[in-house]
């Protein structure tokens, strides 16, 4: 006869959080977010933790270098897709690597034959308003001139006057060596009085610009995730196929942690994949697994050798794998359950796994209740999506900015290795959808936003960490009466004329 879960599957909207008493100390900024993202031993520090818990998911349209990068300034890290080939996902993973915090590469770049009228539409379309003039036009071309709206006055000046009459020829401007500090860059910048330092090779290529107001970049980071050459740090996503080849281009590329993709994980697939990295890396690499839902395949997976193990199946936002498959499990109960067996996995044999809650966040109090329900960190993909950071269009629907979001198992992710398990490709079905999300700004701001409930609900629980919070939470199912009083009702909203509809 077929097993019967006892309880029905519930998601993070049934719960809520019941207060604790809070101290005068429970104020958010004594908040610590840390926590870990890989095994340890009892009385051991983990090799990495994690100074938020929030972490962007492994799709194409979420986690690309420029995600991680901007997600690593905040103290979280970006797993970037393994759905394209090992060259390119090498390549984002070296970018980051490679990305030197305050040295930018120039945006806006122009030619010294072109004229103002080109300077005037280009800074239109970015909002920058230092150009920098290239041999060829490129980013990384030979510099021969600066512009900055200093030097022209559109008042007085024909749109037609070339560019090179009025730049400021290279002769003429102050500029570092490739090599150079952060540090001694911003002392030039200061010693000259300058607002931007271009830096150049020995053959006169721009590299980077060095920006006044960037100065500060690392006091404006406090929590930014760094390795320990001070670069910052990057997961990638692999799959259970190609993880011969794949795996050591990403650690040759500096992945400073891997993690199996996959919409199921409870495979003897995933075990090869472990076994693989354990043979040919011992401990040294470290690699998540998953997806599981239950402590049956937490087990199986601890038992693989995972450094961290991810937990949801079908909770995504663009996810149809349960309608599709009819398999699944509600997010919260997966949470509950498998966290109940990391802790008895930990009383059993000391070892610590991490657990990451993968997918359904929808409003921010969701993260609070994935921490309280045992997760360690947040996989988060429609959330970052919405971002400027995030790799896809920007589209105006309506008179709203929207940006694109498709899920990895849809048919313009193709990437079939992740979901299909073989056979004739005219039988593959899609497991996800192709979808827009509000626009929603800067990821700096919008994380700023989220993090700051949760530290202001953790307050309200009286604690102050992550492990006192899923230690001390108390939280309660809520019946649909009280979900509905949970939020606006029985008023008109003004914004909306009408009532609100839930
Ligand atoms: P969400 O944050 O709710 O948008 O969910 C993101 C998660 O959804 C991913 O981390 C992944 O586990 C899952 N996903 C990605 N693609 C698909 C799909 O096409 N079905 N699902």
């Amino acid at each position: 006869m077929a097993y019967y879960f006892e309880e029905p599957s519930r998601t993070f909207s049934e719960y809520l959080l019941v207060p604790g008493y809070s101290s005068v100390e429970c104020m958010t900024k004594n908040v610590s977010l840390k926590t870990p993202l890989t095994k340890f031993k009892k009385g051991e520090t983990p090799a990495i933790s994690l100074n938020i818990p929030l972490v962007s998911a492994i799709m194409q349209s979420v986690s690309d270098d420029k995600m991680a990068v901007a997600l690593a300034k905040e103290g979280g890290i970006s797993f970037i897709y393994g759905s394209q080939s090992i060259e390119n996902e090498a390549a984002m993973v070296r970018r980051v690597k490679s990305y030197k915090a305050g040295f930018v590469e120039s945006i806006s770049n122009l030619r010294p034959e072109q004229t103002l009228a080109d300077i005037l539409a280009l800074k239109k379309k970015t909002g920058h308003s230092t150009v920098a003039i290239t041999d060829d036009g490129t980013a990384n071309g030979k510099l021969v001139g600066l512009v900055t709206s200093r030097d022209y006055r559109v008042s007085r000046m024909e749109p037609t006057t070339l560019i090179s009459s009025f730049m400021r020829p290279f002769n003429e401007l102050i500029y570092g060596h490739e090599g150079i500090t952060l540090s001694e860059a911003n002392n030039m910048l200061w010693d000259h009085k300058l607002n931007v330092l271009p830096v150049i090779s020995n053959e006169q290529k721009l590299l980077y610009f060095v920006f006044r107001k960037d100065y500060d970049s690392h006091k404006e980071n406090p929590n930014e995730l760094l390795d320990g050459s001070k670069r910052y740090m990057v997961g990638a996503g692999i799959n259970t196929r190609d993880y011969e080849e794949r795996i050591p281009a990403l650690i040759e590329a500096g992945a400073d942690v891997l993690c199996i993709d996959s919409s199921e994980g409870f495979s003897e697939w995933q075990a090869r994949t472990l076994q693989f990295v354990r043979q040919k890396y011992g401990d040294t690499i470290k690699i998540g697994a998953g997806n599981v839902v239950d402590k049956e395949g937490f087990l199986f997976l601890a038992k693989a050798g995972a450094d961290f193990i991810k937990v949801g199946i079908g909770g995504g936002s663009i996810c149809i794998t349960r309608e599709q498959k009819g398999i699944g499990r509600g997010q919260a109960t997966a949470v509950i359950e498998v966290a109940k067996a990391r802790d008895e996995y930990f009383e059993e044999t000391g070892i610590y796994i991490p657990i990451c809650s993968d997918g359904g966040i929808v409003h921010d109090y969701h993260v609070t209740l994935a921490l309280a329900m045992g997760s360690d960190f947040i996989m988060l993909g429609r959330y970052f999506s919405r971002f400027d950071e995030s790799p896809t269009n920007k589209v105006n629907i309506n008179g709203n900015y929207m940006k694109e979001y498709w899920g990895e198992g849809s048919a313009r992710a193709r990437n079939w290795q992740r979901y299909d398990m073989g056979g004739d490709s005219k039988l593959s079905f899609e497991e996800g959808v192709d979808s827009y999300v509000p626009y929603a700004g800067s990821l700096k701001d919008n994380v700023g936003l989220t993090l700051n409930k949760v530290k202001s609900t953790m307050c309200n629980c009286g604690v102050l960490t992550i492990p006192e919070l899923q230690k001390n939470a108390k939280i309660t199912l809520v019946s649909n009466t009280s979900i509905i009083e949970g939020g606006a009702h029985d008023v008109l909203l003004k914004d909306q004329h009408r009532f609100p509809v839930k």
